[in-house]
């Protein structure tokens, strides 16, 4: 049997026609059923619906044989154990830092204030103020993020920015854009040797989705 690891909303969205592409249809609707292990068209392959960012453990422990994951959640919880084989390019987003309207970031930066920074990416916010000799505060948010600078909580916020439209609904503007973030496909090390032609075939059949849409 092999165990995919999604999570419901964009990145199962976008994963379908990958899949498709492999010869994987899934049977149920995740927005439809209350099931957490959806059968697929093929008897040997299954997909667990878990948390975004729970993926890269059930991958990492070996809950799941593959999984598909944003680079932020992946830069997060670490690459130990994971084989990283493709950029699947869907899910694209970046990863910023935002401020209230009317805040002087550029000043507050110049003058080397300790800034406080509420986020839930706090490895890759850390080592991007590190690297720019930036002294902050981080406060781990596991959501919402938009609010902090607009409570009072933080100066700044690092977040996921996509149309940016919800920044703007929130009267925050972006200053900063740190990196640029995809989903990709992780596969447990222990499971590519033992069910190597199985996983192969998945991996190989994305890489070939990705060269025609490329
Ligand atoms: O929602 P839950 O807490 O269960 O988990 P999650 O938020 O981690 O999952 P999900 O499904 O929302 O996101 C899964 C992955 O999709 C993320 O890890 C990213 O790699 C990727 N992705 C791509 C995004 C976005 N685009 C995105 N726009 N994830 C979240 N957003 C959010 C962002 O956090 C912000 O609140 O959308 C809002 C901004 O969107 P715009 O279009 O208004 O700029
Ligand atoms: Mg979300």
């Amino acid at each position: 049997m092999i165990t995919l690891a999604l999570s419901k909303g964009r990145i199962f969205d976008e994963t379908l026609p990958l899949l498709r592409s492999a010869g994987i249809e899934v049977l149920d609707d995740p927005e439809k059923t209350r099931k957490l292990i959806l059968a697929t068209n093929r008897p040997e392959v299954r997909v667990v619906l878990v948390r975004a960012t729970d993926v890269p453990t059930y991958v990492q422990y070996g809950g799941a044989d593959l999984g598909i994951t944003g680079l932020d959640t992946l830069i997060e919880h670490g690459n130990e154990g994971l084989y990283q084989p493709l950029d699947l390019r869907i899910a694209q987003c970046r990863v910023s830092v935002a401020v209230r309207e009317g805040y002087d970031y550029a000043a507050a930066v110049r003058q080397g204030a300790r800034l406080r920074v509420a986020t839930k990416y706090v490895t890759i916010a850390r080592d991007f103020f590190a690297a720019k000799g930036v002294h902050v505060d981080l406060i781990k948010l596991y959501g919402s993020m938009e609010l902090a600078p607009l409570t009072g909580l933080a100066d700044a916020i690092v977040d996921l920015v996509s149309t940016g439209n919800t920044l703007k609904a929130n009267n925050l503007v972006e200053v900063e854009r740190i990196m640029d973030i995809s989903a990709r496909l992780v596969v447990n090390q222990a499971a590519l040797k033992l069910k190597r032609e199985p996983l192969r075939h998945i991996v190989d059949a994305f890489g070939r989705a990705l060269e025609t849409t490329a």
